[in-house]
C-alpha cells in the first residue's frame, strides 16, 4: 500500500474528470473454488487498488463528486472471525490508511445508493466482471444483473483509464519489483529445460517462484513445446532435443502490481540453424518496437512497423514474396503473427481490460484495425511518457492455418506456399520484455534483463 496522499491524490483527480452523481467503485469478494470456504486466492479489483488501496475482500468506496464526501462499505469483524482469522484493523482504522475519513457497515450501502436513485443522481459504476457484483449492483441500483454491464458509466470508464495508463514513479517501482520476480522465473526455466523433464514440473516451479517473491503469477503459465498455440495452457509434455519451449510468464508483487515476459529457448541448450533464422527475424522485430516506440508515436504505427520487418525478414528466408508494404497491406503477414504486437500493463497484465479494451487501447484519434491479426492488437493509440506496455512479436507455424490459408490460396502474390510447408514442424517463436516510455524514447523495465540473444541464451543454459 502506498501512503494515504497517493490515494487522495487519485481520487480528488478522478473527482475532477467526472461532471456530477455519486462514484461507486466496488471491491471484490471472495470466490468459491469447490466450497465455500475453500477460496481461490483473494484478487482484490485493480480500480479498487488503485483508488482506495484496502486489499480485502468485501470493501466498497464512494466518492460523492459534488460534495467530495468520501466513504468505505465494510464491515467488522466478529468475535467468530477473531477466533480464525485473528484480531483485524477495524474498517474506520483501514479507511484512514488511504485517507478516508468516513466509513460505514456494508448494508448500508443500499440506502445510499436507493437515496441516489430516487433522487434521480446519477450513480457512475464500472462494468462489472463477477457475477456477485453484478447481483450487488442489481440489489443497490435496480438494474438487472444481466444487463447491469450495460448502464456502466463511460464517462468513469473514460476517467479512469485516464489515470491508471499514466502510470506515477511509485507504480513504476512496484512494475519493476514484479519484473526483477519476472526474471528469477524466466532464468529459472532456462536452467531446467532438459530433455526428459516434463512441461509441467516446469511451470509448476515457476509459479512457486512467483509467490516466493510477492503475491503469484500475473496470469496463467503458458510453457510449451507447442508454441505456435498462442496461450497454451496445456503442460503436458515431455521436453524433447531438438524442439524449443516458450514460457510466457510473468509475476504479480506483493501490491498486486504485474510483469510478463516470453522468451523461447531450445531444449538440448542449442538452436539449429532453422531456429536460429526464425529467432533473430523475431529478435529484431522485437528490438525495432523499443527503437520506434516514443511519445507521439502511435503503437499501432510501430506494430505495422514490426509487421514490416517480420515481412522482410521472412521474404530474405524465402517464406514471403512480393513488395513488403502491400504485402503488411494485405494482411499477408498474419499467417505468421496472428496478434498484437503488445498490450498496457500495470495492476493487471492487460491493464483495465475489464473496462473495454476499445477504450483502453483506442481513442478517438486511433481507431482499431479490423482485419485479421491486427485485430488483435490489444494497444494502438498515441503514446505518452508514463506509459508501461509490453513488446512481444512473435513468428508461428500453425499448421491448421497454414493448411486452410494454402486451401483457400490466400495471399498468394505473398506467401511462398512451397516453402512453408517444410516449416510445419517448426512451431513458434515469441519475444516479450515489458517497457516504460520515456520523454526521450522508451527502456526496459527489470534491473536485469532476461537473457534474450542467441548467444545469451545458449551461456545460461550450459552454464
Ligand atoms: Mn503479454
Amino acid at each position: 500500500m502506498f501512503n494515504a496522499e497517493i490515494y487522495q491524490n487519485r481520487r480528488a483527480a478522478l473527482r475532477n474528470k467526472v461532471g456530477d452523481g455519486l462514484i461507486l467503485i466496488l471491491g471484490n469478494k471472495e470466490a468459491p473454488a469447490n466450497y465455500p470456504d475453500n477460496t481461490y486466492k483473494f484478487r482484490q479489483d485493480s480500480s479498487f487498488l488503485y483508488f482506495f488501496g484496502l486489499n480485502q475482500p468485501g470493501f466498497a468506496g464512494v466518492i460523492d463528486v459534488e460534495s467530495g464526501q468520501e466513504i468505505i462499505f465494510g464491515n467488522d469483524v466478529d468475535m467468530d472471525d477473531i477466533i480464525w482469522m485473528g484480531p483485524q484493523p477495524t474498517v474506520r482504522e483501514q479507511a484512514a490508511l488511504v485517507g478516508v475519513k468516513e466509513s460505514r457497515p456494508f448494508s448500508k450501502l443500499t440506502e445510499l445508493m436507493q437515496q441516489a436513485v430516487a433522487s434521480k443522481r446519477k450513480v457512475h459504476f464500472l462494468p462489472p466482471y463477477r457475477y456477485d457484483n453484478m447481483m450487488l449492483l442489481e440489489e443497490l441500483l435496480g438494474i438487472r444483473a444481466s444487463i447491469v454491464k450495460q448502464y456502466a458509466s463511460l464517462e468513469l470508464v473514460k476517467a479512469v483509464v485516464a489515470l491508471r495508463s499514466v502510470k506515477g514513479p511509485e507504480e513504476i517501482i512496484e512494475i519493476e519489483d514484479a519484473c526483477n520476480a519476472g526474471y528469477e522465473m524466466h532464468t529459472a526455466a532456462m536452467r531446467l529445460c532438459k530433455p526428459g523433464v516434463k512441461e509441467q514440473y516446469i511451470a509448476g516451479v515457476l509459479d512457486g517462484i512467483a509467490a516466493s517473491y510477492g503475491s503469484m503469477t500475473s496470469f496463467a503459465t503458458i510453457l510449451s513445446q507447442n508454441g505456435e498455440t498462442l496461450h497454451n495452457h496445456d503442460h503436458s509434455q515431455i521436453l524433447t532435443t531438438g524442439r524449443m519451449m516458450l514460457t510466457d510468464a510473468g509475476a504479480e508483487n506483493i501490491n498486486n502490481y504485474c510483469s510478463d515476459f516470453t522468451r523461447t529457448i531450445p531444449v538440448g541448450g542449442k538452436f539449429d540453424n532453422r531456429q536460429k533464422d526464425i529467432y533473430n527475424i523475431v529478435l529484431s522485430c522485437h528490438d525495432k518496437a523499443i527503437e520506434f516506440a516514443r511519445p507521439g508515436t502511435t503503437y499501432q504505427q510501430v506494430h505495422l512497423s514490426v509487421c514490416k520487418v517480420l515481412a522482410q525478414g521472412l521474404k530474405e528466408l524465402g517464406l514471403m514474396k512480393g513488395n513488403i508494404d502491400d504485402a503488411v497491406a494485405a494482411g499477408a503477414h498474419a499467417m505468421f503473427m496472428p496478434h498484437g504486437l503488445g498490450h498496457m500493463m500495470g495492476l493487471d497484465v492487460h491493464d483495465m481490460e475489464d473496462l473495454g479494451q476499445v477504450y483502453v487501447g483506442y481513442d478517438e484519434e486511433t481507431r482499431p484495425i479490423n482485419q485479421f491479426g491486427t485485430s488483435s492488437l490489444r494497444m494502438g493509440r498515441r503514446l505518452q511518457e508514463g506509459f508501461v506496455i509490453t513488446d512481444e512479436p512473435g513468428c508461428y507455424f500453425i499448421p491448421a492455418l497454414i493448411d486452410k490459408w494454402h486451401a483457400e490460396k490466400m495471399h498468394t502474390d505473398f506467401l511462398c506456399y512451397d516453402a512453408i510447408e517444410k516449416y510445419k514442424d517448426f512451431g513458434g517463436i515469441r519475444l516479450e520484455d515489458d517497457i516504460l516510455i520515456t520523454p526521450e524514447g522508451s527502456r526496459f523495465l527489470g534491473k536485469k534483463r532476461i537473457p534474450i540473444t542467441i548467444e545469451e541464451v545458449e551461456n545460461i543454459m550450459n552454464e
